[in-house]
């Protein structure tokens, strides 16, 4: 392994995306703070899960026209290019978070990694759908992931960019340490994602503190156990009203945050990731080869839910 091996890594995170505003806007705040991250001598840049729009899960919609409208069609297309001709000017590579629409007519909320030429090196549709599909008349708001998106079919897989190995995932995936798991068995050593946390549960009367310190949790604790990287982009503030937490962070394989932003606004934080700390405990206490003993583990993959205790 190189003796020095380093990252660029930046986090963008997004203020609010309201319903009246045009995908050419959010692009041209991503490109500036695409921009920004260049400036710092970032070579890649994380945004947001569903990026180039407003949270729309939050609303009940029936007309397929008007569901539509959220998703895309094709990636890059005419709205989303100058970002893409940006990023390729720039050399800089990027995670984008959107909603997919396929030709044949399945709905996936997806991200994608880009590397520094515009080339999509990798795609991923997320796993873990929170919320419902019904319409829950006494909700506040709805989260309706459930209904608008089908569960991804393409794995957690790991991708080679550039030299450094990156895995993704989106949002709520983030709490799984499954998810992680099965990327740094592929010798993941970046994870990226986007997320949209609303600060209130529409489930249950969650104190709003905890929103933000189980997010944080399970970022740090996942980095630390599986010995990588982090970065975490949020769409955050009030969007139309609904607010959204922030604390956008880059995590160290430490479980350390090297990284946080500090407002609910279009934020860039950025480090220079030393990807030697994630080798360090690779070879030592996370040296996977010489200590897991998944004869043990088979009811993580045997079972989905909890139930009675082996005999
Ligand atoms: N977009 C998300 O997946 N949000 C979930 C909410 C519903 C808790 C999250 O895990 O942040």
């Amino acid at each position: 392994m190189d003796s020095n091996r380093t990252l660029g890594l930046a986090v963008a995170q997004m203020g609010p995306v309201n319903l009246a505003d045009s995908r050419k806007a959010v692009v041209g705040r991503l490109i500036e703070m695409l921009r920004e991250a260049k400036s710092r001598g970032s070579e890649v840049v994380v945004f947001p899960e569903l990026a180039l729009t407003t949270f729309f899960p939050r609303y009940w919609m029936e007309d397929a026209e008007e569901i539509d409208r959220y998703f895309e069609k094709a990636m890059p297309n005419p709205d989303v290019q100058p970002l893409f001709d940006e990023a390729r000017k720039l050399s800089m590579s990027f995670y984008l978070g959107y909603a997919e629409l396929t030709p044949e007519g399945h709905r996936f909320n997806t991200s994608i990694l880009v590397d520094k030429t515009g080339g999509i090196i990798g795609k991923y549709r997320k796993i873990h759908l929170p919320g419902h599909s019904d319409h829950k008349l006494d909700a506040p708001f709805q989260h309706l992931e459930k209904k608008y998106f089908e569960v991804g079919d393409l794995g957690f897989r790991a991708f080679d960019m550039d030299g450094t190995r990156f895995g993704m995932c989106l949002c709520n995936d983030r709490r799984w340490p499954e998810t992680y798991r099965v990327l740094s068995l592929q010798t993941a050593e970046v994870v990226v994602l986007g997320y949209n946390t609303p600060s209130i549960n529409i489930h249950w009367n969650e104190p709003v503190h905890l929103r933000t310190s189980t997010h944080l949790i399970s970022l740090q604790a996942n980095a630390y156990q599986n010995a990588l990287w982090v970065a975490a982009a949020g769409k955050c503030g009030s969007e139309d009203g609904f607010h959204m937490i922030g604390s956008s962070v880059i995590v160290a394989p430490t479980g350390e945050i090297v990284a946080r932003t500090l407002s609910e606004d279009d934020e860039v934080i950025s480090v220079k990731a030393d990807l030697r700390i994630g080798e360090n405990f690779r070879q030592h206490v996370f040296n996977f080869a010489k200590h897991r003993s998944p004869e043990h583990y088979r009811l993580i993959v045997d079972r989905v839910g909890a139930g009675e205790p082996l005999v």
